[in-house]
């Protein structure tokens, strides 16, 4: 039986849609004297479509009219994960489509000037969406966790005197070609299971949250409109090099002002050409946190674009650039020419009720438990995370590896041409909306995928080529698990990132063999590769509050040790190849049901509420002497500061 939650109606949206093409730019939208934004965050009428085939909304074609008249309706936060808004079980774990609802007053102004654009833009959304406009389709996008727009201009002054009413439709369904993959496997044994029973299978560690997960907002800009912008940074001596390209929709002729400011909003460079090279005197770098007394520095890059034949409207965009160079070489991952070692977390997009959802306390609250750890950097396990997550990090010189939705690449059937084709497609999303953040310095194309395959080595050698092809200035990496010897991709990579988990998967208990297979772990990939190597995932779950000597097994004694043993392995190595190391996991997050996780993976330092475990204060006391052999701490600490 193969029926599957993916109905009928959206194959035949398949054929016509183009999904995924970066053919204009992504850039955060942001208000200026030219642009408007509105949120549409709040509550959005809400109904899952609980019919056997999850087909109904589509034959009874909810969109077109009011969702509330279509059947019953709750109330839905925007951002949020459905999951856990309700007491409601078949939703917490529902499969299918869900469909959302909200009325949006738009400003007279807007609708009368047919100069405006109006964009609707959704952060991101769970996993496949579809969205109309008072009935009219106006964009569809697969992927869960990049942004898509739609210019919805014409529709709502198609009939000014009604008001725009926005639907989504957001369907979870993983497949053997989405990103991440899974499938849906049918039980039609009717002794034991009843009918029409199916599962959504995933491989991967993390609960398959779904809705919409960011910000959705309508934003303006001139019809002649400055629709992206790339900077690439350099710097010679004491002169920084901000080479950028503008590209502009909506005219003909225009005329550009670049002008790069700096913290004090100075003019420390122009240029009116459409692409160039800033120069920069006494130039003031981009440093990591923990690595420069004033990390994180932010120039301002002011694009103002006059249409000629536009009214003389402008455009004015600013993007904040900070000025930074990356390289590798065999042994060292060096950031504006110096050896950079990364001592931080990995983690996840994850917390009470809200589920995936983007909430602001909880961001502020994990940078200053960040800090508080002395933690530089963190990977973006297993998908990319919100821009808004991103630009904290330029502003605080959190350094990012940033990882795609790769995760749990694991059937055969998963490396084949439709999948890879769409892995490409993600990362161009990916790149375009990354490639200015001066935090990122790495991009992750996968998380332990079933690299020994065969079809790995293309996969991998197309997969990598394209991403660098995309950005020549950052390496590339993919996160492996698998033995040096059968792994096919790492000839790829330009850094070897290693998860493991001695005496956790392998020989629990025995906390003893953790010097010996680390060691080996390291000498076998370096030996092999020569490239530097960062330990990219270890760890042990520990429910907290329990506890035992000797330690045993998720307990908050076993999970210290096994960090403590990993450490000194880590003490002997970094002095020769290995560049870094992140725990898994910064907090403790949910997953699927299963019998290996007592509510949710407890590998965290922090509980899911964020209060530490035993582990926590180690991790603290390591990373601030790390930091204290390795960088400058700022003055406003000293080591060993509030140990
Ligand atoms: C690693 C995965 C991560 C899991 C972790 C674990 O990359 O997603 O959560 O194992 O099992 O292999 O805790």
């Amino acid at each position: 039986e193969n029926r599957g939650v993916w109905p009928g109606v959206l194959g035949a949206l398949c054929l016509c849609a183009v999904f995924n093409t970066v053919d204009s730019g992504m850039l955060f939208p942001q208000e200026s004297s030219s642009r408007e934004v509105k949120e549409l965050n709040g509550l959005w009428d809400f109904r899952a479509d609980k019919s056997p085939n999850r087909n109904q909304g589509f034959e009874r074609a909810w969109y077109k009219s009011r969702l509330a008249e279509t059947g019953p309706v709750i109330d839905m936060p925007v951002p949020a994960s459905y999951n856990d808004i309700t007491q409601d079980p078949s939703l917490r774990d529902f499969t299918g489509w869900v469909w959302y609802e909200r009325e949006v007053v738009v400003p007279a102004r807007w609708v009368a000037d047919e100069g405006t654009r109006v964009v609707l833009r959704v952060g991101s959304a769970h996993y496949y969406s579809i969205v109309w406009v008072n009935g009219v389709k106006v964009t569809e996008h697969e992927g869960g966790h990049l942004p898509f727009e739609a210019e919805i201009g014409s529709l709502i002054r198609k009939d000014p005197t009604t008001p725009c009413r926005i639907t989504i439709a957001v369907n979870n369904t993983l497949t053997l070609k989405t990103l991440p993959p899974g499938t849906i496997q049918y039980m039609s044994d009717r002794t034991k299971y009843p009918d029409g029973f199916f599962v959504q299978n995933i491989y991967f560690d993390f609960f398959n949250y779904a809705g919409i997960h960011r910000p959705v907002l309508l934003y303006t800009t001139p019809k002649a409109y400055v629709d992206d912008i790339t900077v690439v940074t350099d710097f010679l001596d004491n002169t920084g090099l901000v080479k950028y390209t503008v590209s502009v929709q909506g005219a003909t002729t225009a005329t550009l002002k670049v002008t790069l400011m700096d913290k004090d909003r100075h003019c420390v460079a122009s240029s009116s050409d459409q692409s160039g090279v800033l120069k920069v005197v006494d130039v003031k770098l981009w440093w990591p946190y923990l690595m420069h007394e004033n990390p994180g520095y932010l120039y301002s890059l002011e694009v103002r674009l006059m249409a000629a034949d536009e009214r003389s409207t402008q455009d004015v965009y600013t993007l904040p650039v900070g000025i930074r160079t990356v390289n590798v070489t065999s042994t060292q991952f060096l950031i504006n020419n110096k050896p950079f070692y990364f001592h931080g977390v990995n983690k996840h997009e994850d917390s009470d009720i809200r589920g995936k959802g983007l909430d602001w306390p909880l961001i502020v609250k994990d940078f200053n438990l960040m800090k508080w750890l002395g933690a530089n950097s963190f990977r973006t396990s297993h998908y990319p995370y919100a821009e808004e997550i991103l630009q904290m990090c330029d502003r605080h010189g959190i350094v990012v590896i940033d990882e795609c939705p790769g995760v749990g690449i694991k059937d055969i059937r998963s490396f084949g041409n439709a999948s890879l084709t769409h892995h490409l497609a993600v990362m161009d999303e990916l790149v375009r909306r990354d490639k200015n953040h001066p935090s990122v310095v790495m991009w992750s194309v996968a998380n332990e995928p079933a690299a020994e395959m065969p079809p790995a080595e293309y996969y991998f050698k197309t997969l990598i080529k394209h991403t660098k092809g995309l950005d020549p200035t950052r390496p590339v990496t993919y996160i492996t698990d698998s033995n040096y010897a059968r792994d096919k991709g790492a000839p790829y990579v330009d850094v070897i990132c290693v998860n493991s988990y001695f005496s956790w998967y392998h020989d629990p208990g025995h906390l003893e063999v953790i010097p010996i297979q680390l060691n080996t772990q390291f000498e076998n990939w370096y030996g092999k590769y020569h490239k530097p190597i960062i330990q990219s995932e270890y760890g042990a779950d520990a429910v907290p509050g329990l506890h035992s000597d000797p330690p045993m097994m998720f307990t908050e004694e076993y999970q210290n040790v096994v960090l403590q043993k990993y450490h000194d392995v880590f003490d002997q190595k970094r002095k020769q190849y290995v560049i870094g190391e992140l725990i898994w996991n910064f907090a403790d997050f949910m997953t699927a049901q299963g019998i290996t996780r007592v509510v949710g993976n407890k590998k965290g330092v922090f509980t899911r509420q964020r209060q530490p475990k035993a582990a926590a204060f180690i991790l603290k006391e390591r990373y601030w002497r790390l930091a204290n052999e390795t960088g400058i701490l700022p003055p406003w600490t000293k080591y060993p500061c509030s140990l």
